[in-house]
C-alpha cells in the first residue's frame, strides 16, 4: 500500500512521438507552445518533464539538437523541474538520431528503453479523413510494422555514454521481461541505485494495461531490485489515469502528458499537459498523498542537480 509519507513525483511527458497535430489541437510543437507547456505543467505541479522535439512548421518529430535548443533554455530558466530528454525518439529516428540530443545537453536524466520491441499505434486516427500534415497519416500507418530497437549493445552504449556527464535514467520498461534486462545491467555494474523504472502499460507491442500486470510488474521489480528502485507508471490512452493511480496506491510515482494520452476523460480532449497533471495531483491529495517537489524529486532519485546542465 501506499506510504503516505513517501513524496510522489509526478513527471510530464508533453509531447512525444506517437500522437499527430491532428489529433489535438492542444498537442504542442512549436517551441514556444512545448516551452509554454512544459513550464504550465510544472507549476501545475510536475517535478519531473520529460521532453522530445518536434518540426516548428510539421509537428513532426525531430531529434535534431537545434530544434531542442530553441526550448530548452526558457524551460530551465522559468522553472526548477528536472530535465529528462527522450532517447527513445520515433520510429523514423537511428539509434544516433536518438541520443544527440542527450549527448549535446547532458541532462540531469535521459529516457531508456530496455529491450527492443514491436511498437504500434497504426490503428489510431482510423476516423480521420482530412490530415493537417501530409505526413501524419502514413506515420501513423508505418508503425505496424515498426521495430522498437533497443538492443543490449544499445543500451551499453547508452549508459557508458551518459554516465561520464552523471546523467541518470528514466528506464522505460514495456514488460516483464525489461526489468529482466535491467537486471542484466544491474549485475554488470552500469547502473547504480537508487534506479528509476518507468513501467509503460498499453502500448500495442507491450504489457497490457490490467490491474493484474501492474501488480505482477511491481512483485517482480521488488524481487528482483528490493530497496534499489524508485517505480513509475504510465498508461497509454484511456488507461492512463485509472492505472497509474493503482500504481500510486502501491507506492509508485505516476507519468501523465500528452505523449502518453491525449484525454482527460472519456470521450473529452485534454486541453493542455497542465490540466493531466491537475487531474492527477487532486486525485492523489484526495488519497492522502503529497506530491513531490523538484528539488524532493532530486534528492529520491540522486540527481546531479540543476546547473549541471548544458542548456545555454
Ligand atoms: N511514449 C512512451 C510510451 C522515450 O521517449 O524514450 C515511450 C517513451 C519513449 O517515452
Ligand atoms: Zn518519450
Amino acid at each position: 500500500m501506499a506510504d503516505l509519507s513517501k513524496k510522489v513525483i509526478i513527471t510530464c511527458a508533453v509531447t512525444g512521438a506517437i500522437h499527430t497535430p491532428t489529433l489535438s489541437p492542444a498537442l504542442p510543437y512549436t517551441p514556444a507552445d512545448i516551452a509554454r507547456q512544459a513550464i504550465d505543467a510544472a507549476e501545475a505541479g510536475a517535478a519531473i518533464l520529460h521532453l522530445h522535439a518536434r518540426d516548428p512548421e510539421t509537428g513532426a518529430p525531430t531529434g535534431d539538437p537545434e530544434v531542442f535548443a530553441r526550448f530548452l533554455p526558457a524551460i530551465h530558466e522559468a522553472t526548477d523541474a528536472v530535465i529528462n530528454l527522450t532517447t527513445g525518439g520515433s520510429p523514423e529516428m537511428t539509434v544516433e538520431q536518438r541520443l544527440a540530443a542527450a549527448l549535446r545537453f547532458k541532462p540531469e536524466m535521459c529516457s531508456l528503453n530496455m529491450g527492443s520491441m514491436n511498437f504500434s499505434f497504426h490503428g489510431m486516427g482510423s476516423r480521420i479523413d482530412t490530415w493537417k500534415f501530409p505526413w501524419e497519416r502514413q506515420y501513423i500507418l508505418d508503425s505496424e510494422s515498426f521495430i522498437f530497437r533497443n538492443t543490449f549493445k544499445d543500451v551499453a552504449r547508452v549508459y557508458e555514454l551518459m554516465s561520464d556527464y552523471g546523467t541518470r535514467y528514466e528506464h522505460e520498461c514495456y514488460d516483464i521481461g525489461h526489468l529482466y534486462n535491467l537486471a542484466y545491467f544491474v549485475d554488470r555494474g552500469l547502473v547504480k541505485p537508487p534506479f528509476f523504472i518507468q513501467s509503460v502499460f498499453g502500448i500495442l507491442g507491450g504489457i497490457g494495461a490490467d490491474p493484474d500486470n501492474v501488480m505482477f510488474m511491481r512483485r517482480t521489480a521488488d524481487r528482483l531490485f528490493g530497496g534499489d528502485y524508485v517505480w513509475s507508471a504510465l498508461a497509454a490512452g484511456r488507461h492512463q489515469m485509472p492505472l497509474i493511480t493503482q500504481a500510486a496506491m502501491l507506492g509508485g510515482n505516476v507519468r501523465v502528458g500528452l505523449e502518453d494520452s491525449l484525454f482527460i476523460q472519456r470521450g473529452e480532449l485534454a486541453a493542455s499537459n497542465a490540466q493531466q497533471v491537475g487531474k492527477i495531483r487532486r486525485i492523489l491529495e484526495d488519497l492522502g498523498m503529497k506530491i513531490a517537489t523538484p528539488a524532493e524529486a532530486r534528492e529520491i532519485l540522486a540527481l546531479k542537480g540543476k546547473t549541471h546542465v548544458e542548456f545555454a
